[in-house]
């Protein structure tokens, strides 16, 4: 029974009878008043003229919700309440959590409250369909130009937000094409604020500062013109008139080649307020970025240093921000890296609001084909105590307002679902998703809690199942960081290109800024005051004091703060260079067992997932040796320094393909030589399929192979191989990394389980190249089978 009247409660209303359907099979019945027990979803006020007496033990704020149980015309009922109706909305997705959980409804009297009042989505989505950092497909809102015009994937994904407290959702690209905010364009937006509305998700748009002067009809995009001033309030009341509940802007300017109030001598606090001052009598509010700097700084002046710039700029404007903007500041002071420090901003502002800017998407961290659960992570920044205070400030604490009493505060998740059917590419991945929601809800919530909660709902409560997925959700962030970038080197990808493969030396010599400062004697970036970039001097006196000293600083961030000798001694006893050997080894080790975990799985959860996500997880563990064989090569080639477990650059158990008997193929030197086993590989130029063979010398018994190769996204070249003749395996390199070239991105390894090797056998490689892709092999590794089979 439903007590108010809206479409939010009718939706909250049709969800608790589906939820309950689906998951008791009981279909609830609607009545308008109840003459026996009754689930009621109702607004307070309205549950207060049924029932005066009825109070809740804590005060309700906005959003929050009650879940209690009452008497309400003599009939017992469960009742759902909160001050506004998108609470109600919240609060059955509690109770069918609980359910779906197996916790005890009965005798219910919980009250929640969401610990920020903004918790925003942000989706960089480009009106021709494709995401910025997308990694699943193409955008649920855009294609060709325009808004689609079938939007029930914007639906299913406002259902998504809603069930776990998210209430805005910016559905274009930071880097925001101003089309968006014309007269013609603007009706399109209408449409997807109408199917986010009946479930209390409100619309936002990122927008461009220059948008006055491209998409308007003035010549100026001058912050403190009052023509511009104008300009955006005419644009406001137009939005609000079109969409009621229209949430705000979200602002990117002066980075990254965007507009911003530096070509009019002005700040960003000029920039943001005269549009907060725009959409103020609405309502509305402004997230202004804190991700500014210059990607043209000169890398040869080792005081430079861009994890300086979110503070120097503003830091400075702290108070002069109007109360409906926020100020988002990404986590971390570079970009999303595996492992950063807590911005120093997030202490660098009393008299402004934050947010904090969460990566839901995978950019730096794997990209949705490695598994990396991100909730660690978060906690670990959210957690994080600023002492921006006497008292102990948390960042968590900051940036929902808390410590310095602001008017608003938030959370914003950097999310990029598409049209993949499972939204994010990987079938784990989702929990990224589910964790930001309900750390923005409630951030005191411990990982080991929020992905178990993931894993019973996504795959049941058998035991294994929930052992082995949260199992390797907690490991996923260290697994990856040990293989990517350990000891807060920052992740040592291709950061000039697609972010995702090994790429260590993309990250020096360019303005950027996302130096390690590698070279023959050290590593690392000296930030600190007494003879670095001075960038933690940003930060208040106790937490300058964990890092500044190199004995004192955390092993897991020293290569960020401080530049050391590869010899130099850990916490944990191991040479810098030892540990990073080891750390690389441990975590492709690690990223192997979790598939022999996985194979647990089989029979246990659906076979379609089973197969996606051990799929998945065979393709990372293959990609983790790419990894650690970069990494590795490369420290070895730049220090000298052999790794005293004799691992690095010894590969008994490997066949080159240069050294393969070949018809047709050509050998080809690849550059830098640490993307391929013994820096050669081959291709095939011809327009036939090329072969390469070998015998093998082990002694008979069944083995694993392991054939490396090179999968471009320039055409899908087929590959097969056979043993004296005999086809053992074939596929496709249809996959479409993000590379055109042999490299870091492309190198891709099959895995051949168990077959059965004569000492003598001839081992065949055929390629088959297709358009660009010339069938390049690396090398064949042939180890004694695994006990699982595979
Ligand atoms: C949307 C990083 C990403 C960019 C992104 C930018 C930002 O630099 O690589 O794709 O742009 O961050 O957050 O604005």
């Amino acid at each position: 029974m439903i007590l108010g009247k809206s479409v939010v409660l009718t939706t909250a209303q049709k969800e608790l009878i589906r939820g309950v359907k689906g998951m008791l099979g009981t279909t609830l019945r609607t009545v308008p008043s109840p003459s026996e027990p009754a689930i009621v979803l109702a607004t307070f006020v309205e549950l207060q003229k049924e029932n005066a007496g009825l109070t809740p033990p804590q005060e309700l704020r906005k959003d929050s919700f009650w879940l209690t149980h009452a008497k309400l015309r003599g009939a017992d009922c469960v009742v759902i309440t909160s001050p506004s109706d998108r609470g109600v909305i919240y609060g059955v997705f509690a109770l069918l959590r609980k359910i779906s959980l197996g916790e005890d409804v009965h005798n219910l009297d919980e009250v929640q409250q969401p610990y920020a009042p903004l918790r925003w989505v942000n989706q960089w989505d480009n009106l021709d369909g494709h995401i910025e950092r997308g990694y699943a497909g193409p955008s649920i809102f855009f294609e060709n130009g325009h808004v689609r015009a079938d939007l029930q994937r914007a639906h299913d994904y406002a259902r998504i937000l809603a069930s776990i407290g998210i209430n805005g959702c910016a559905v274009n690209n930071v880097n925001a094409n101003p089309k968006l905010l014309t007269d013609e364009f603007l009706p399109e937006l209408a449409r997807i604020a109408g199917v986010f509305r009946p479930w209390g998700l409100q619309l936002a748009l990122s927008i461009d500062l220059s948008s006055p002067k491209s998409v308007g009809d003035r010549d100026t995009f001058d912050p403190l013109d009052a023509r511009v001033g104008e300009w955006w309030k005419q644009k406001a009341d137009q939005i609000y008139r079109l969409i009621p509940d229209f949430a705000g802007f979200v602002m990117k300017a002066d980075s990254e080649g965007r507009p911003g109030p530096a070509s009019y001598g002005r700040t960003p606090a000029d920039a943001a307020n005269v549009i907060a001052r725009a959409v103020k009598p609405h309502g509305g509010v402004v997230f202004y970025r804190a991700f500014v700097y210059d990607h043209h700084l000169d890398w040869r002046n080792l005081k430079n240093d861009r994890a300086r710039a979110a503070y120097d700029i503003f830091h400075p404007l702290d108070g002069k921000f109007d109360e409906n903007v926020l100020i988002q500041i990404k986590y971390g002071p570079i970009d999303f890296q595996v492992r950063e420090p807590a911005s120093p901003l997030f202490g660098g502002l009393s008299r402004t609001n934050e947010a904090i800017e969460l990566q839901i998407t995978q950019e730096y961290t794997g990209q949705q084909r490695h598994l990396c659960f991100l909730a660690p992570l978060w906690k670990d920044i959210l957690d994080f105590d600023m002492h921006a205070t006497d008292g102990s400030t948390p960042v968590k604490h900051l940036v929902a307002g808390h410590v310095f009493d602001r008017p608003t505060g938030g959370f914003v998740g950097v999310a990029n679902v598409g049209m993949d059917t499972n939204w994010m590419r990987h079938p784990l991945a989702l929990a990224n998703l589910y964790a930001f929601g309900r750390l923005a809800w409630n951030p005191n919530l411990t990982p080991g809690q929020i992905v178990d909660e993931w894993t019973r709902q996504t795959f049941g409560d058998d035991p294994a199942v929930v052992q082995i997925v949260d199992r390797m959700q907690l490991t996923s962030w260290r697994t990856y960081e040990d293989y990517t970038g350990p000891l807060g080197v920052g992740t040592l990808t291709n950061i000039l290109g697609p972010h995702y493969g090994p790429g260590p030396e993309s990250s020096e010599n360019n303005g950027w800024g996302q130096w390690h400062r590698a070279d023959h004697q050290g590593v690392g970036m000296d930030r600190t005051v007494a003879t670095g970039t001075g960038f933690l001097g940003q930060y208040s006196a106790a937490v300058q004091k964990l890092y500044e000293n190199v004995a004192d600083c955390p092993d897991d961030l020293l290569l960020f703060f401080h530049h050391v000798a590869y010899t130099h001694v850990l916490h944990s006893g191991k040479t810098v260079i030892q540990s990073m050997y080891d750390s690389h080894y441990a975590g492709a080790e690690a990223a192997e067992q979790n598939v022999t975990q996985w194979e647990q799985l089989r029979g246990k959860i659906d076979d379609e997932r089973y197969l996606e996500v051990l799929g998945r997880l065979r393709y990372q563990a293959g990609h983790a040796i790419v990894w650690r064989d970069v990494i590795c090569d490369w420290l070895l080639g730049l220090t000298g320094i052999p790794d005293a477990e004799g691992r690095v650059g010894q590969h008994p158990d490997r066949i080159e393909a240069e050294d393969m008997q070949q018809q047709g193929y050509t050998q080809v030197d690849i550059t830098p030589a640490y993307f391929a086993s013994g820096g050669k590989a081959i291709s095939c130029s011809a327009a036939q399929p090329c072969s390469a063979s070998f015998h093998f010398k082990g002694n008979s018994g069944t083995y694993d192979l392991d054939v490396q190769y090179f999968d471009l996204k320039t055409g899908v070249a087929r590959f097969s191989v056979l043993v004296n003749s005999l086809p053992v395996d074939e596929w496709q390199a249809n996959d479409d990394l993000p590379s055109a070239k042999p490299d870091g991105d492309t190198s891709t390894r099959r895995t051949i389980p168990a077959v059965a090797l004569r000492s003598g056998d001839e081992i065949t490689i055929r390629g088959t190249p297709d358009g660009g892709d010339p069938a390049m092999l690396d090398y064949v590794a042939i180890h004694k089978a695994q006990e699982s089979g595979h």
